[in-house]
C-alpha cells in the first residue's frame, strides 16, 4: 500500500518546510497539510489542505477516513516560552493532540506516527555537556514537563498497544522561510531578519547562553529518515536525541558580521533566559547516529552562508516586482 500522510500543523515553522518536502518525496495529493486556520496562498493552493484542530480527534479520524490516511505527523504544539504564559492551555494543546492521535493508531486507523520531543525535556539537574540519551530528567517548563510526559505516553502506546511512533528531541530549529514563534530559540532566527534588514539586533538572551541548534534542512531530513527507517532499527520509543551544531549569540553574531561588517548585537536577556539557563548545551546523539544512519549536514558557518543568501536573494526577487 502507498502512504498517504496527514500533517496536523503543517502551517508552523516545521510543518510548512515538512509538507514540501513531504509532497516532494510522495507526490503533493498524498500529503493532506492540514492546521487550525487557513495557511498562505502557496500552502492552499499546493495540495490538499483540511481545517483541523489537533485536540479534536473526531475531526482527525474524520479526515483520515476521507483520504485513507495510514501516517499522521503531529506538528501542532505551544513552545517553550508562550507555555510559560499559559501553562494550561501549553499543556492542553500539547497533551491532548498527542493522545488522540496515540489513540486513533491503538483503534488501528492509522499505522505510523510521529511526534517531535525537544531538548526541553530536559532540566537544570540533567547534565549540560553531552547530555545523554539516557539521563536525570526534571525539567522547569510546562513546555519540557508535557515533552516528558508525552515521551511516556509514546512509549506505553508502543509497549502496550504496538503503536508505530516515532520521535525526535529536537534542539533549536533555524529557518528562514517560516518563522518560528514562542520559543526560546527564535532569537537564532530573528538575528538574520534584523541584521539585514535593520543592521542591529536586540537579544533577549545573554551573549554567552550556549544552547544546542540545528538548520531546518537537517531537522526536515532526519524526520524523514527516521520515519523511513525499518522497524526493527528503532530502538527508542520515547524520542531519540538530536544534535549539529551548539553556539552562543555571540559566536552567531560573529559570523553574521562576515557578511555585515557593520552589523551590531546588544543583549536584553529577560524571562526567556531562566528557560535557556535550565537546558543542554551540546547534546550527545550517537544513538540516532548508530541506529538509523543520522548525519547532520550544515554547520554555523555553511547555515549562515545559505540564510543569508537566501533572504539576500528573496529580497532583490520582491524588489524586481
Ligand atoms: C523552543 O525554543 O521552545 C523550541 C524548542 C527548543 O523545542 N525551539
Amino acid at each position: 500500500m502507498s502512504d498517504t500522510i496527514l500533517i496536523l500543523g503543517a502551517c508552523g515553522q516545521i510543518g510548512t518546510e515538512l509538507t514540501q518536502k513531504l509532497r516532494s518525496i510522495y507526490g503533493k495529493d498524498n500529503v493532506i497539510a492540514s492546521d487550525i486556520r487557513e495557511g498562505n496562498a502557496e500552502m492552499m493552493s499546493a495540495g490538499p489542505f483540511e481545517i483541523i484542530d489537533a485536540t479534536n480527534q473526531e475531526q482527525i479520524l474524520g479526515v483520515i477516513q476521507k483520504y485513507k490516511v495510514n501516517q499522521v505527523y503531529l506538528m501542532a504544539a505551544m513552545l517553550s516560552a508562550t507555555a510559560e504564559k499559559y501553562p494550561l492551555k501549553g499543556w492542553d494543546l500539547n497533551m491532548t493532540s498527542l493522545l488522540a492521535v496515540l489513540e486513533l493508531a491503538k483503534e488501528k486507523h492509522i499505522e505510523k506516527v510521529y511526534w517531535p520531543s525537544s531538548m526541553a525535556a530536559f532540566g537544570p539537574t540533567s547534565p549540560k555537556m553531552n547530555t545523554p540519551q539516557q539521563t536525570i530528567m526534571e525539567p522547569s517548563t510546562v513546555y519540557g514537563i508535557s515533552k516528558v510526559a508525552g515521551e511516556h505516553w509514546c512509549n506505553y502506546y508502543h509497549d502496550k498497544y504496538g503503536v508505530d511512533v516515532r520521535s525526535i528531541r529536537y534542539p533549536g530549529i533555524i529557518s528562514w522561510k517560516t518563522l518560528p514563534g514562542g520559543g526560546t530559540t527564535d532569537y537564532a532566527v530573528d538575528i538574520y531578519f534584523d541584521a539585514l534588514e535593520k543592521g542591529t539586533f536586540e537579544c533577549f538572551l545573554s551573549e554567552n547562553t550556549r544552547l544546542p541548534m540545528m538548520y531546518m534542512d537537517d531537522a526536515i531530513n532526519a524526520t524523514i529518515q527516521l520515519m523511513q527507517a525499518d522497524e526493527e532499527s528503532i530502538k527508542t520509543r520515547t524520542s531519540y536525541n538530536l544534535a549539529a551544531i551548539s553556539f552562543t549569540p555571540k559566536e552567531i553574531a560573529e559570523e553574521i558580521k562576515k557578511y555585515i561588517p557593520n552589523f551590531t548585537i546588544t543583549y536584553n536577556p529577560d524571562f526567556r533566559q531562566a528557560i535557556a539557563d535550565s537546558w543542554p548545551q551540546v547534546i550527545d546523539d550517537s544513538a540516532a547516529r548508530k541506529d538509523w544512519g543520522w548525519r547532520h549536514q550544515f554547520d554555523l558557518a555553511s547555515m549562515t552562508k545559505d540564510i543569508i543568501t537566501s533572504l539576500q536573494a528573496k529580497a532583490e526577487e520582491s524588489a524586481e516586482v
